[in-house]
């Protein structure tokens, strides 16, 4: 696969807002916060099912409640699609989980 050029990954950040892009790496990296470190455990298992099924496997670090992601491709290089795709699903999994909080009353 191919890392994107600087257009698309442009076009790609312009709607991944929480989203850095680090030249320095050819990585997007983000920061998430939970309520606790169970949330985010549960957060990282969940990505960690996807890094598999996908082999494709975010660099992270977790401390209690933080989840720091940073996402690049080894094989490319860079950023490609495939980040940008786990970045999405990331996100994705990380709102649902606030809304189940929310919901639930504790957050
Ligand atoms: N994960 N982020 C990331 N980047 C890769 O290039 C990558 C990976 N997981 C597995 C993988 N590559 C395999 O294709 C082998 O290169 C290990």
């Amino acid at each position: 696969m191919q890392k994107l050029d600087s257009e698309a990954l442009d076009a790609e950040l312009e709607t991944l807002a929480t989203w850095c892009f680090d030249p320095a790496r050819g990585a997007i990296r983000r920061e998430y916060k939970f309520a606790d470190f169970g949330q985010a455990f549960g957060f990282m298992t969940r990505i960690a099912l996807y890094a598999e099924r996908h082999d494709h496997h975010p660099e992270w670090f977790n401390v209690y409640n933080r989840v720091d992601m940073t996402l690049t491709t080894h094989d490319a290089g860079g950023v490609t699609r495939r980040d940008v795709d786990l970045a999405r699903f990331a996100d994705q999994v990380f709102e649902g989980s606030r809304l189940d909080a929310r919901s639930r009353g504790s957050a």
